[in-house]
């Protein structure tokens, strides 16, 4: 949708309607097609700490609308190339999944559905959480696109064990997909302070076969040793949680933590990443709007990550074409 303009419209920034990097809005996911498409999951009913994130995606898109995908794609100075050019590749907008106040089996059950639905088409899902709950019924509505990793970016763990008998909140996703037939390995990146899980999760996760890197230990080996030493299968689904980066960058978030990354070397790992492997899909998680800034730096930068891991999976996939 254009904005009205005597001349051509700009479409700049604070103009039109906010979805995700202005993309084309799909009002109906049953017919959407495209290679990528945005979906929110405004879930923050299974969160053991302060709730918010619920907000999530209406921040990130906010966030979003300072840079767009256009005809060309947008040029990178630093690495002297274009990225996600839209003659080439289309993303759409297919809005949020329904939430059910009091019922989050079936809120679940509702974004199970929805990626299935673009799963079966061949379309990348990108889920905008939410808490970290929402990857497990992400992931299971992936069930029709064969085997993966997991690439886990978290201060946390998240392999925490049933809490009174409930094991589908945002302390145990992992836990969680790692019981699919379907998922690999677990490569988590970035583990460092408190959590929910203790020593016997860390245990638990380790016998799954799961890679546990803090960012110290990031710091001192370098992506590229990692990536070595843990070899990834060719198909790789990401989540990240925005507490992964620090505190100081990333406040409007459920379980902020000093002592992360800072978004540098985040794409940097992005980057290698996408040269290892092939992205399948993507959440980002616990980004909690009300504890922003003014700016919504937390917010600006969830969106600006999930744009430049789509940019180098985009590139990579690219150069084997
Ligand atoms: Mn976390």
């Amino acid at each position: 949708m254009e904005n009205f303009s005597l001349k051509k419209s700009l479409n700049m920034s604070p103009t039109g309607i906010a979805s995700f990097a202005k993309s084309e809005i799909c009002v109906n996911i049953n017919d959407a097609q495209a290679d990528i498409a945005v979906l929110g999951a405004p879930f923050d009913m299974d969160i053991q700490g302060r709730s918010g994130c619920r907000m999530g995606p209406r921040g990130i898109r906010e966030g979003s609308t300072r840079f767009g995908f256009k005809p060309g794609g947008t040029y990178n100075f630093e690495r002297d190339t274009f990225y996600m050019d839209a003659d080439k590749w289309k993303v759409i907008d297919c809005g949020d999944v329904d939430y059910i106040p009091g019922d989050p089996g079936g809120t679940a059950a509702n974004l199970t559905a929805a990626v299935e639905i673009l799963a079966s088409k061949g379309i990348m899902p990108v889920i905008l959480g939410g808490d970290c709950s929402v990857s497990y019924p992400m992931m299971q509505g992936l069930n029709t696109i064969g085997t993966f990793d997991v690439i886990h970016f978290d201060a946390h763990l998240d392999w925490t064990k049933p809490l009174c008998g409930q094991k589908y909140f945002n302390g145990a996703p992992m836990r969680n997909v790692a019981g699919l037939p379907y998922v690999g390995r677990i490569l988590h990146l970035g583990l460092r302070g408190q959590g929910s899980s203790g020593p016997d999760d860390f245990q638990d996760a380790r016998k799954h076969g799961d890679g546990l890197y803090t960012v110290k230990a990031i710091h001192e080996m370098g992506i590229a040793r990692i990536l070595d030493e843990f070899k990834l299968s060719n198909r790789v689904v990401i989540h990240f949680d925005i507490d992964v980066m620090d505190a100081s960058c990333a406040p409007a978030t459920a379980s902020p933590m000093f002592g992360g990354f800072m978004y540098d070397e985040v794409v940097d790992m992005f980057e290698a990443i996408a040269a290892k492997t092939t992205l399948a899909a993507m959440v980002m998680t616990e980004v909690a709007p009300p504890y922003d800034d003014q700016g919504g730096t937390t917010s600006y930068l969830a969106a600006r990550l999930i744009a430049d891991m789509l940019g180098f999976a985009t590139k990579e996939k690219e150069s084997k074409k």
